[in-house]
């Protein structure tokens, strides 16, 4: 399998930190790594359109040919051809609320952590926006307060003290931000004592450029 990725891109970057995850339990998941320059516009080219029509990153490719064009199924395939060590574990009902934190942060934080980034300051130069870097601001912190309340009560990771696919979507947001040299944690201590610990985790420290 290929895996079709841009070094520091959030969506790529949750995947890559999930393959690292699963290698350091143990799992060699056999997937090869390509990078693909966005920055020469790569990704909008027939080669790659022809993996996926939306141009976008990353993309798993299956040695049947076929594509997978969306970070989450990516990783929950990898799951199911590769169980051992899974990174969704436990009962059922664990397993749906480490899922639903992930879909959490994902839908309520993470989609945002761009737009407000390049709102703020673009590090590809993108005039700023106010406005709009307040109002998508406003839209994260009822996200980064319940995160906040969650780790509150001790635990390691976002959902308990083992890392799950919540704290590969939050870190691959958080790491953009870095890029772009914004603070969103500035009034979390709870998320950004996290944030320390999960990079220094050994997979945090393979993928992570930033
Ligand atoms: N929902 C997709 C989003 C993929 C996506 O938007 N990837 C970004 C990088 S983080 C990208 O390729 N952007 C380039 C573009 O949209 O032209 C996923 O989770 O994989």
């Amino acid at each position: 399998m290929k895996l079709y990725m841009v070094p520091a891109a959030p969506n790529p970057t949750k995947v890559m930190l999930y393959i690292a995850e699963r290698k350091a339990m143990g799992v060699d998941l056999g997937v090869e790594q390509i990078v693909v320059n966005t920055l020469k516009g790569k990704h909008k080219e027939p080669e790659h359109l022809a993996r996926n029509p939306f141009g976008t990153l990353p993309v798993l490719e299956l040695e049947s040919g076929e594509c997978l064009v969306e970070s989450l199924s990516i990783i929950l395939y990898l799951e199911t051809i590769q169980s051992d060590n899974a990174l969704l574990s436990g009962s059922e009902i664990e397993k749906a609320l480490a899922r639903d934190l992930e879909r959490t942060i994902e839908l309520r934080l993470a989609n945002s952590v761009g737009g407000y980034v390049h709102a703020v300051n673009s590090p590809f130069g993108l005039p700023p926006d106010p406005e709009l870097g307040e109002k998508l601001k406003a839209g994260m912190d009822p996200a980064l307060g319940y995160l906040e309340s969650l780790l509150g009560d001790g635990r390691q990771m976002l959902t308990s003290d083992r890392v799950s696919l919540a704290d590969l979507t939050l870190q691959s947001a958080l790491q953009f931000a870095r890029f772009g040299k914004v603070d969103i944690l500035e009034s979390y201590g709870e998320i950004a004592a996290w944030d320390l610990r999960y990079r220094e985790r050994e997979a945090a420290k393979e993928v992570l450029k930033f």
